[in-house]
């Protein structure tokens, strides 16, 4: 694997758009000057002295920032320090970031089920289909009629598909088609439905809100997840042959899957009108299912050793599918569970939902609420925003990062956050909240302790090992393009060798290293939104 370079110069390696705000995080204790060279005409272009050094303790290391915002000219550069140290070479260029959202969101195709992928659309990733799912059984009754449960996408670098992990994904990628519909009216990145009149992103969201409609039973609840009872070893999609069941049903999926079928069933871009009254019928049956069972807790079964993804505590699930319900239904009652939840913001996981529901309710739902419950969530994801702006006063990355972020996936906690500061930035226009989403970015792209692009084919440095079947076993060398890695955190889970304990340096780009270098649909959903985000705002 390409090594971590902890003594180089941090920079966004995806490139910056002229207008952009940009700092490079240099290695080192004191203020420093440096220079950035444009490679073409090797002349110096800008010279600068970066800040106060700061010690960030979570990365064992002591950096400081260097701000060349003001260098807006078009070219290849190159910062350098006196005494030696260097940046990756980066690009300054109008379409920047473009590239990277289209990649992205591209991921999603790649990691289709149940569907052969063309050299058309997917290059050297082209692959025969795998996983038909037409002929699924309960676990629990082997002997029942099987239902077709295909398409939908793989969860991540294994083959199972999961519901609660499925929505919240599902859900991200609704909020940016709604968010930023201009963007995605006539943006298209190669997808066999590119042909048709519907947004690429439409398309995307229907290939697993129809997987997700087929894992409701015919009362209302919804199976957990559909899984082989052990992960698949390291091969192609259609070499994972081992029987497939659906699980036991959980209130959590149930609950979720409510959320996302009234989400889906408020889109304005569905492919038949007819298909916003069958998610809504689906969801309020969900709903009425979890009344009726409201505390049926996933666990694996005896014989299930795949991810479990259980949550014992569903109150902000019953908040975040009431406020959906009440958005598409107009019926107040729904919205009990939400006014009654405790009201605190963190980024949005797929074990926290609650954050899904203030994005609905300060979106669509705003003009349903009272001036008051309106004022109220409003104030406190504006607070949580700013207390995310406090918090990226520790380091000399300037990002909101705690301890407690470097868990599975610290890298969508960031994102996540980031989701949060864009929504608060529209709703103010504070520029703290935009600069600091756009650090968020940068972070993702090779501005962090370890010098990685952690996202596969963006930039000089990307993970090349990442723990993904597809990217291991194909006889491609470039991992799958466009997926985010979990990232740096001190769980070790794995038992790999770790060259740090410092969380945000616990990052190996290593098949091994699935705490931290596998990829999922959840982490890969707030990078797309955060960069459609980003490309949006240059238009505000
Ligand atoms: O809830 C406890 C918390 O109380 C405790 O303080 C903390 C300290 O470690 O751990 C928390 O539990 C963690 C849990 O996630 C909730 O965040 C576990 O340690 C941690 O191992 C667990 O990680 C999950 C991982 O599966 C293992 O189950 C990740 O969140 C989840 O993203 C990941 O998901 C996997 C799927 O199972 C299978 N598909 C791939 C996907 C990504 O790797
Ligand atoms: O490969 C599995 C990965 O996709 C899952 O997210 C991860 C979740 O725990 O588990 C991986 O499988 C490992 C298994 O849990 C333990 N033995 C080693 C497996 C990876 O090679």
């Amino acid at each position: 694997p390409i090594k971590a370079a902890y003594q180089e110069i941090k920079i966004n390696q995806a490139g910056y758009y002229p207008e952009r705000s940009k700092v490079a995080i240099i290695p080192a204790s004191g203020t420093t000057p440096f220079s950035i060279k444009n490679l073409h005409t090797q002349q110096v272009v800008f010279e600068g002295v970066s800040s106060a050094a700061l010690a960030w303790d979570l990365a064992d290391e002591t950096a400081s920032t260097a701000d060349f915002s003001a260098l807006k000219t078009p070219g290849l550069y190159q910062i350098t320090t006196a005494d030696g140290l260097q940046s990756p070479r980066f690009r300054i260029f109008a379409q920047a970031l473009q590239q990277p959202h289209d990649m992205a969101i591209k991921a999603y195709y790649f990691n289709r089920a149940s569907s052969a992928l063309d050299m058309a659309f997917a290059g050297q990733w082209q692959r025969a289909a795998g996983h038909p799912d037409d002929h699924i059984v309960p676990l629990s009754q082997p002997a029942a009629k099987p239902f077709a449960s295909s398409k939908g996408w793989y969860d991540a670098g294994d083959y199972n598909k999961y519901i609660v992990n499925s929505g919240i994904s599902t859900y991200t990628l609704i909020r940016a088609l709604k968010d930023f519909p201009a963007f995605y009216a006539n943006r298209q990145w190669n997808i066999p439905e590119s042909i048709n009149q519907l947004p690429d992103m439409q398309d995307e969201i229907s290939w697993n809100l129809d997987w997700m409609l087929s894992m409701q039973a015919s009362d209302g609840g919804v199976y957990h997840k559909l899984t082989t009872k052990n992960f698949a070893g390291p091969v192609m999609p259609h070499e994972a042959t081992a029987q497939r069941f659906v699980t036991a049903k959980s209130t959590a999926a149930t609950l979720n899957f409510a959320a996302v079928m009234a989400a889906a069933s408020t889109l304005d871009t569905l492919p038949d009108p007819a298909l916003k009254q069958r998610y809504l019928r689906s969801a309020k049956m969900a709903w009425q299912w979890a009344q009726d069972n409201p505390k049926v807790y996933y666990t694996n079964e005896k014989s299930v050793h795949t991810g479990e993804y259980g949550d014992d505590e569903v109150s902000d699930e019953f908040a975040w599918a009431g406020a959906q319900l009440y958005v598409a239904t107009g019926n107040k009652g729904y919205l009990q569970a939400f006014l009654t939840h405790e009201r605190k913001l963190s980024a949005p996981s797929w074990s926290q939902v609650y954050p899904h529901a203030y994005l609905t309710l300060l979106n669509e739902g705003r003009a349903m609420l009272t001036p008051d419950e309106a004022q109220a969530i409003e104030n406190t994801l504006i607070n949580y925003a700013r207390e995310l702006v406090e918090q990226s006063h520790d380091s000399a990355y300037q990002i909101p990062a705690r301890a407690e972020d470097f868990v599975w996936g610290s890298n969508a906690v960031l994102l996540n956050k980031a989701v949060l500061l864009w929504t608060a930035w529209k709703l103010t226009h504070e520029n703290d909240f935009n600069v600091l989403a756009q650090r968020i970015n940068d972070y993702i792209f090779g501005q962090n302790p370890t010098g990685y692009s952690y996202v596969t084919g963006v930039g000089t440095r990307p993970p090349q090992h990442i723990h993904h079947r597809p990217s291991y076993a194909d006889e491609v060398v470039p991992p799958v393009p466009g997926f985010v890695a979990g990232g740096p955190q001190n769980g070790h889970q794995d038992g790999c060798n770790y060259y740090s304990k410092a969380p945000a340096r616990s990052y190996i780009d290593d098949w091994c290293s699935y705490s931290t270098n596998e990829v999922t649909i959840n982490w890969n959903a707030p990078l797309v939104y955060s960069l459609a985000a980003e490309l949006d705002s240059r238009t505000r």
